[in-house]
């Protein structure tokens, strides 16, 4: 048996931005393209927003990247794919997501966003799966997120890095999809640690505090591309109601159930909001 490798963002004198300019420069390498412009994450639901936006140039399984990791979760790509849009611009498509919950810490949560800002991205996507608190969003809702509150206690800058996180979901972007779709909702995100789903009581707390959507992951990124300089475009796919707000049990299975019976629709508002970019 051999040991296992080390994971170089684990080394707590690894600096978080080299190893993300070397993943840069590695895709830089596989995919032959030396700049992108647009990142997108896609999350639960999301997944067939990357063969709608435009012409995949190169897939890569996204562990074959340094500081990326294999995935946890089935039903979770795990590649990143260079796109060429109509419009002449690149856009890295980033199907691998490392969660909070899978406690690696969140220099590897951030790590994909940190690599999309070294490739030359200044504009970031972030989707999800969530849970919806407004009884009036249906399971297969799509909304915009317009603020987040974040309810991990962690935060991906270290030292004093004090960033200002006003207009974090940028309202320019939200105000361009919007022009896509008149009738997209917005609301505030929550992230919980997970992996458990929230208690009802932990619903109304967030309820409480100002959230419409509760999720587990997401805010902690968005903190991350703000460091990076980019801009912010967050939509959640709602799946479920959260609990206590729904009268059944969530369950994982008819989450992803409803994540695939909405992911045509929601994937073709995306792509053509990507093209109003
Ligand atoms: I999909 O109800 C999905 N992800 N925290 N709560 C949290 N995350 C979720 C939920 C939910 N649904």
């Amino acid at each position: 048996m051999s040991e296992p490798t080390p994971h170089p963002l684990d080394d707590p004198n690894a600096d978080p931005f080299e190893i993300a300019a070397r993943a840069a420069s590695e895709i830089a390498e596989r995919t032959g393209v030396d700049h992108h412009d647009i990142a997108l994450t896609l999350g639960s639901g999301w997944a067939k927003a990357a063969d709608l936006i435009g012409e995949t140039t190169a897939t890569i399984p996204a562990f074959e990247i340094t500081g990326f990791s294999k995935p946890a979760l089935e039903g979770h790509v795990g590649t990143l794919r260079s796109i060429l849009l109509p419009s002449g611009k690149r856009a890295l498509v980033i199907g691998a997501r490392t969660h909070y919950y899978e406690n690696h810490g969140v220099r590897r949560v951030v790590h994909s966003v940190r690599t999309a800002a070294a490739t030359g991205a200044t504009t970031m996507i972030l989707t999800n799966g969530a849970g919806g608190i407004r009884e009036t969003w249906k399971p297969g809702t799509p909304v915009l997120i317009s603020d987040h509150i974040n309810l991990t206690a962690d935060s991906p800058l270290e030292g004093a890095s004090f960033i200002d996180l006003t207009d974090l979901y940028s309202s320019r972007l939200r105000g361009i999809a919007r022009s896509i779709d008149a009738t997209l909702d917005e609301g505030v995100y929550c992230q919980f640690r997970g992996p458990h789903y929230e208690t009802p009581a932990e619903v109304q707390m967030a309820k409480a505090i100002g959230g419409h959507i509760v999720g587990m992951s997401t805010a902690l990124e968005a903190i991350a591309a703000r460091q990076a300089g980019m801009e912010i475009l967050g939509m959640s796919l709602i799946t479920n109601l959260a609990a206590g707000i729904q009268k059944t049990p969530l369950s994982h299975a008819e989450v992803i159930e409803a994540g695939q019976s909405a992911e045509p629709v929601i994937s073709a508002l995306l792509a053509r909001i990507v093209a109003a970019l």
